[in-house]
């Protein structure tokens, strides 16, 4: 009977007892193939190295840090050949030597192949991409405590790792999260430990919403008062804040070494009360608005007469060379949603023109749904779906979707029911005394309903390969910091992190292993000082 009981638990807390009695932890996301193997399990010690073959990239060395911060022990990465690996070495083999790509790779090249056991710990890829998410891995199979931020005390039985094997591939090769800055600006320390979050859970993109009614959030350099008078404001009056050119490419690096791409959105022509404010030109009564500090969304526009076309015709131009100059990364965001301001003929012009300006840059566009009214996008726009998991009929989503495919796109999906980070939690806990985020997605989003969905069941005949990706918005019009920002992110980020990367479960999928998987995350997110919600439904240890 006690066994039963230790079983039973163990499957609870998201971990799956092997033979030898070690505890293999539920690996978020879940791995396309995970093997226990009859071993005792991995022992990292005082002699650990890290020994790399070929051309690993950043891997190697953020893995040591990491060991280096938690264990105290030295850690030192050492190029070496594979027969010098020992017992307790970290041997991380990188096939080909493929060059770092820079941008999502097709999904086989971030694969990687994870073995444990006593006589070490081997990662092997064919990319630096792959052996970077298997590092990952392989921290998500030692103690939680490996993540902690300043020397742990080593776990009773010492920092070991269960003898597995990892046979690992994402399903989408864009696996994103977008931040919201525009509403309340964070700064650049606090989007990097965003970035290192994002990285854990193999997400491969930061979008970052960089501009909107409330507040602009980007150098440029044509237009200085977009962050003059247009960063000085945000939602409820908080204070404003902007990136100079070389803060912004401190997060391009930082997120680079993560093998995470950022995908920076200037949200047009909507959403642009803080241009609008900053240059009366915009407008097409050529008169400046206040800047705004409310909640509203749909009230302002770029203007489409011919009066104002050269001035907006040269911010469009102007904004999205600026914009494209600080992107290596293969995409720019034009934003497109919620023009409720604009009228019908004057949104496809203005449409028409933005999106010419930033094809124009050799970017490919990404755009809200909206756009795909437009029947004459740049060949290939990507459009992120923000409907609901079952599209409305009153929205045309459904078709927007299929006019993206239609013009050679593909599609990121965002469902604002399940996939958006900012929407009520059941319970609505308050989090250091305020209650955050919004309901009007179909009210609160449970852990189910993140979990729940898949990207191909969405609009009827959409199938994985018009499926560029999955990710999950947060907008902060009710968060001010990144410990509300991350309140609200974990757990439910875990579940979209998990559609995005593991393989589709037809039947549906395992629910409760997931929620105790989640369970097992917890003290890794404790370990890290990562603020979350402890949702009732999660058998939390
Ligand atoms: C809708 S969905 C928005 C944002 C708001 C968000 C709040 C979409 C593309 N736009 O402007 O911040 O709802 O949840």
């Amino acid at each position: 009977a006690a066994l039963t009981i230790a079983l039973g638990s163990a499957a609870l807390a998201g971990c799956a007892p092997q033979q030898n009695g070690a505890d293999v932890p539920r690996i978020i996301p879940d791995p396309a193939s995970l093997e226990q193997l009859d071993a005792e399990p991995f022992r990292l010690d005082e002699t650990s190295r890290v020994l790399v073959v070929g051309e690993a990239g950043s891997a190697p060395e953020l893995l040591a840090a990491q060991l280096r911060l938690a264990t105290g022990a030295p850690v030192p990465v050492v190029s070496g050949s594979e027969d010098a690996a020992g017992p307790a070495d970290i041997l991380i083999a990188v096939e080909d030597g493929a060059a770092e790509a820079s941008v999502p790779a097709a999904p086989t090249a971030e694969g990687y192949r994870l073995t444990t056991g006593a006589d070490g710990a081997r990662i092997e890829a064919a990319s630096p991409i792959g052996a970077f998410w298997a590092t990952r891995s392989l921290l998500q199979l030692l103690p939680p405590a490996i993540l902690s931020s300043g020397e742990a005390p080593g776990p009773r039985d010492g920092w070991t790792a269960p003898a597995v094997r990892v046979d690992d591939v994402p399903r989408f090769a864009y696996r994103g999260a977008m931040l919201d800055v525009a509403r309340h600006f964070l700064p650049v320390a606090d989007v990097e430990r965003y970035l290192d979050q994002l990285a854990m859970l193999k997400l491969n993109v930061l979008h970052l919403h960089l501009t909107d009614d409330q507040g602009w959030r980007l150098q440029i350099d044509a237009w200085p008062e977009l962050t003059g008078i247009g960063a000085s404001t945000s939602t409820g009056g908080d204070g404003g804040g902007f990136y100079t050119k070389e803060d912004y490419r401190r997060l391009v690096a930082y997120a680079a070494e993560r093998h995470v791409t950022i995908v920076p959105e200037i949200d047009l022509p909507g959403h642009t009360n803080a241009a609008l404010s900053a240059y009366p030109e915009l407008n097409c009564d050529g008169v400046a608005p206040a800047p705004y500090e409310g909640l509203e969304v749909g009230f302002s526009s770029l203007c489409a007469a011919p009066e104002r076309a050269e001035a907006t015709d040269r911010f469009l131009a102007e904004v999205t060379r600026e914009l494209a100059e600080l992107t290596p990364g293969p995409w720019i965001h034009l934003g497109g949603d919620e023009s409720l301001a604009t009228s019908e003929a004057d949104y496809l012009e203005l449409v028409r023109r933005m999106t010419a300006a930033g094809a124009a840059t050799g970017k490919t566009i990404i755009g809200w749904h909206e756009l795909g009214a437009s029947p004459e996008l740049p060949t290939g726009t990507v459009g992120q779906y923000w409907d609901y998991v079952t599209p409305r009929t009153e929205t045309g989503s459904a078709a927007d979707v299929r006019s993206f495919l239609d013009q050679g796109g593909r599609i990121v999906f965002s469902p604002a029911d399940a996939a958006y980070l900012d929407m009520v939690y059941p319970d609505a806990p308050s989090f250091e005394g305020r209650q955050l985020g919004q309901d009007w997605a179909d009210g609160d989003t449970s852990l189910a309903e993140a979990y729940g969905w898949d990207p191909a069941s969405i609009v009827p005949d959409v199938r994985d390969d018009d499926i560029l990706g999955v990710e999950a918005p947060i907008w902060t019009e009710t968060m001010r910091t990144l410990e509300e920002v991350e309140f609200m992110a974990f757990p439910r980020i875990l579940a979209i992190a998990e559609i995005a990367w593991s393989p589709a479960a037809p039947g549906g999928r395992d629910e409760a292993a997931f929620f105790g998987a989640v369970a097992g995350y917890g003290a890794r997110l404790e370990a890290m000082s990562v603020p979350y919600h402890r949702m009732p439904e999660v058998p939390w240890r």
